[in-house]
C-alpha cells in the first residue's frame, strides 16, 4: 500500500500550478495586459494580432465548432469527437521545441519566442484528410523556414523530421499501442522551406485549442492530413529519409510524400473525391490539394505512385 507523505502533491494541485504558469506565460506570450483576473478560458481566446497572407484560399472556412469537434489526433483516443472530450488536460505550458540535428546553430526555442519570432499571419488552408474529408481551416502562423533558416541547415539537412509530445499522463491514447509513439513526421527539406508549410500557432485569430495541436504545430496544405505533426516539440535535421508513424505502422498504405492526388488510390478505397465537412455532396479532390501551381515543380520527374 502507497503511504502519502505530506510532501506528496495532489494532482489537483499540480493543475492549479500549471493553469497559474500558463496565465503568466500567456500575458507574456501575447503581450497582453490587465487579463490577470480574467479566466484561462477567456484568455485562451484572446485575440492574436494577425496579418492577411496571399497564400490564403477563398473557399468559405469551415466553423470554428466543426474544426475543434472533429479532429484526428491519436494521441486522445482514434474517434473523432475523443480529443475535444480528452485533450483539455493536455499542459501546453510552458513548452518548447529542440532544432537540432544537421544544422549549424541547433537551438531550443521556448513557445512566447516562437509568438514573437515573425509576423503571425492568417493562412485559410485547404485540409484533406487521407480518409477523404477535408476542411477549410483559418491558421495562425507563420512559414516554417523562418525557423528553419535561423538554425542554419548544413548540407547533410536533406530532409526534416518532426517529433510530438510524448506524455501518456495526460495523452490517454499513448496508454494505446495503435502507433509507436511519439508521432513523427517528415518532409523532404525544400518541402519544409516551402513558403505554404506554416508553423501553425493558431487558428480563427487565437490560439490553438488543444485539439486542433497545441501549442504548435505543422500544416502542410497539399499532403494529407496526417503529415501535420499536432503538438510538436522537436524538429530534426537528418541526412536519410526519415520514416514516419504511419509509415512504420503500415508502409503499404501510408508513403513518405503522401501528397493529395486524386489519380493515386489509397490501397483501399479511392481519393478521386472528398467531401467537406458540412457539405452534402461530394466534390472532385483537386491535385496536391489544389495547391499544384505552387508545389508541381518539386515533384518534377517523379513517379508519383511510386513516390506516394
Ligand atoms: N500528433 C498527431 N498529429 C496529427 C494526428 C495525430 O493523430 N497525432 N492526426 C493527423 C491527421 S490524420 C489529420 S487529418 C490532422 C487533423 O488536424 P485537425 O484535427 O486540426 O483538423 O492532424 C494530423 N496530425
Ligand atoms: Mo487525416
Amino acid at each position: 500500500m502507497l503511504i502519502r507523505r505530506t510532501t506528496d502533491i495532489l494532482p489537483s494541485e499540480i493543475t492549479d500550478k500549471a493553469l497559474y504558469l500558463s496565465r503568466r506565460q500567456f500575458m507574456t506570450v501575447a503581450g497582453v495586459s490587465g487579463l490577470a483576473l480574467a479566466g484561462l478560458a477567456e484568455q485562451a481566446h484572446a485575440k492574436l494580432v494577425t496579418a492577411p497572407s496571399k497564400l490564403s484560399i477563398s473557399d468559405k472556412p469551415n466553423s470554428r465548432q466543426d474544426i475543434t469537434s472533429y479532429n484526428n489526433f491519436y494521441e486522445f483516443g482514434t474517434d473523432k469527437g475523443d480529443p475535444a472530450i480528452h485533450a483539455g488536460k493536455l499542459v501546453t505550458r510552458p513548452w518548447t521545441i529542440r532544432v537540432e540535428g544537421e544544422v549549424m546553430k541547433p537551438k531550443t526555442f521556448d513557445l512566447d519566442e516562437l509568438m514573437k519570432l515573425a509576423p503571425l499571419e492568417e493562412r485559410i488552408y485547404r485540409l484533406r484528410c487521407v480518409e477523404g474529408w477535408s476542411m477549410v481551416i483559418p491558421w495562425v502562423g507563420y512559414s516554417l523556414s523562418e525557423i528553419l533558416k535561423r538554425v542554419e541547415p548544413t548540407s547533410k539537412g536533406k530532409y526534416v523530421e518532426f517529433t510530438t509530445l510524448k506524455r501518456p499522463e495526460q495523452m490517454p491514447g499513448q496508454r494505446s499501442a495503435t502507433l509507436d509513439w511519439p508521432y513523427t513526421e517528415g518532409l523532404r527539406i525544400d518541402e519544409a522551406m516551402h513558403p505554404l508549410t506554416l508553423l501553425t500557432l493558431g487558428l480563427y485569430g487565437e490560439l490553438l485549442p488543444n485539439q486542433n495541436g497545441a501549442p504548435v504545430r505543422i500544416a502542410v496544405p497539399w499532403k494529407y492530413g496526417f503529415k501535420s505533426a499536432k503538438s510538436i516539440v522537436r524538429i530534426r535535421l537528418v541526412e536519410k529519409q526519415p520514416t514516419s508513424s504511419w509509415m512504420a505502422a503500415i508502409p503499404s498504405e501510408y508513403g513518405f510524400y503522401s501528397n493529395v492526388n486524386p489519380q493515386v488510390d489509397h490501397p483501399r478505397w479511392s481519393q478521386a473525391t472528398e467531401r467537406r465537412i458540412g457539405d452534402f455532396f461530394k466534390r472532385k479532390t483537386l491535385m496536391f490539394n489544389g495547391y499544384a501551381d505552387q508545389v508541381a515543380s518539386m515533384y518534377t520527374g517523379m513517379d508519383l505512385r511510386k513516390f506516394f
